[in-house]
């Protein structure tokens, strides 16, 4: 792998004696050294914070520093929770791991430095703790905006099950083109998952599944009470890594349990049902499942931003609008105001879903977050 030398901002903090606490001295003792050869290591005169060092990364992936693989043991990223990482190592361990400090600085936003699912390498400091020291490029990621910042909250994903219920929250399809915008966004493939059909006529849900079938998107009538499409949800989930992203209480736990029961995923109670905003599920975990894959349980999304959208983006989220998107008089044509859209002619005549439409409307307004009522 080709080297590449970074010039990276010594953390105030640095300058100070770190903390003699067990795990470093363990590293410590593992031959690892936390400042760069002092030759690398050039100060300035105008205090602390100005002070740099460099550091080696690959060419390939400029923000990460190398590890010494003889050392280092590759990992993943099950669960993080404050600063504390659960990385599950290629050798079956468990090692509860922070941060090396230098990804801090290496990274724009300290939140996401690190999250569920990424590949890392981890130095080892004692039985059952360690040290991330690097973390691979990621592929696959969901985001969502936390106060004006983009959050990933999974890497590594190849696909992801939109849970909504028909009843108990009510179904809301624009909520559904918002997670599939998302989807195409981070590059995942999506999956619906109409869950709760035990309360409702399925009957009146089959325009719905042929609407997103029909896009190309597989869509199923699930029931984690009656076990009604647990069976092709598994096959769905096999063998790949899956996250399962919905509302609050839309029963994506409890569709985890169904699946594979010695999860035993904590649902919410009957009792608990009228406790809003409160999520049953507070963290996202990685979880194996038996028949191969990974799957992540999330926390009920409260608000789920599109980051960084602009509006002329939003045509590209609705690929069914394409065909049409040429033949309206104005080449850049919003399909909002003007005058001879074949966009708002087609829905017109109703060979597009007026409700993928108002989904349209609302994304390309701008209105990239939307509270859900949990
Ligand atoms: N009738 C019916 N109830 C269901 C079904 N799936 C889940 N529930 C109920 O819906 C409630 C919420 O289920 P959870 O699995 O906790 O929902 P969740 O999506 O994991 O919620 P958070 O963890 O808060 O994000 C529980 O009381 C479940 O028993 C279903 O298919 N039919
Ligand atoms: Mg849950
Ligand atoms: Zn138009």
């Amino acid at each position: 792998m080709a080297k590449k030398k970074k010039r990276v901002d010594l953390k105030k903090n640095r300058s100070k004696p770190a903390r003699d606490k067990g795990w470093t001295r363990g590293f410590q003792q593992h031959g690892y050294t936390e400042e760069a050869p002092v030759s690398a290591e050039r100060v300035r005169t105008k205090g602390d914070l100005s002070r740099k060092r460099t550091i080696e990364t690959d060419a390939d992936s400029d923000h990460m520093p190398r590890v010494d693989q003889t050392l280092c043991l590759p990992g993943r990223v099950v669960t993080v929770f404050g600063l504390d990482n659960l990385v599950q190592t290629a050798d079956g361990r468990r090692l509860r791991c922070k941060v090396r400090q230098v990804l801090k600085s290496l990274s724009t936003d300290e939140r996401s430095i690190v999250a569920t699912g990424d590949r890392v390498w981890v130095l080892p400091v004692s039985k059952d703790e360690g040290v991330i020291e690097r973390v691979e490029p990621r592929h696959g990621v969901l985001t969502r905006a936390s106060r004006g910042r983009e959050h990933v909250i999974v890497a590594n994903v190849d696909q992801v099950v939109i849970v909504m219920a028909i009843r108990e929250p009510d179904l809301k399809l624009h909520l559904i083109d918002r997670y599939l915008a998302s989807a195409t966004k981070g590059a995942i493939q999506p999956i619906i998952c109409l869950n709760k059909v035990d309360l409702a006529d399925p009957v009146a849900l089959q325009p719905i599944v042929g609407y997103y079938s029909q896009l190309g998107i597989p869509t199923l009538l699930t029931s984690a009470t009656t076990g009604q499409g647990i069976e092709r949800l598994r096959n769905l989930l096999r063998d790949r890594q899956s996250v399962i992203s919905g509302q609050s209480g839309v029963g994506k736990s409890s569709l985890l349990n169904a699946i594979q029961p010695e999860l035993a995923l904590r649902v919410r109670e009957v009792s608990e049902v009228n406790q809003k905003g409160k999520h049953t599920t507070t963290t996202a975990d990685l979880i194996a499942l038996d028949f191969g894959g990974w799957v992540v349980d999330t926390p009920g999304i409260r608000q789920f931003g599109l980051w960084d959208t602009i509006p002329e983006e939003v045509e590209g989220f609705f690929v069914e609008f394409r065909p049409y998107v040429s033949l309206c008089a104005f080449p850049d044509c919003t399909h909002t105001h003007e005058d001879r859209c074949a966009v708002k002619k087609a829905v017109a005549l109703r060979y597009l879903s007026e409700q993928r439409y108002f989904s349209y409307l609302g994304m390309f307004s701008g209105d990239g977050q939307v509270a859900g009522p949990d």
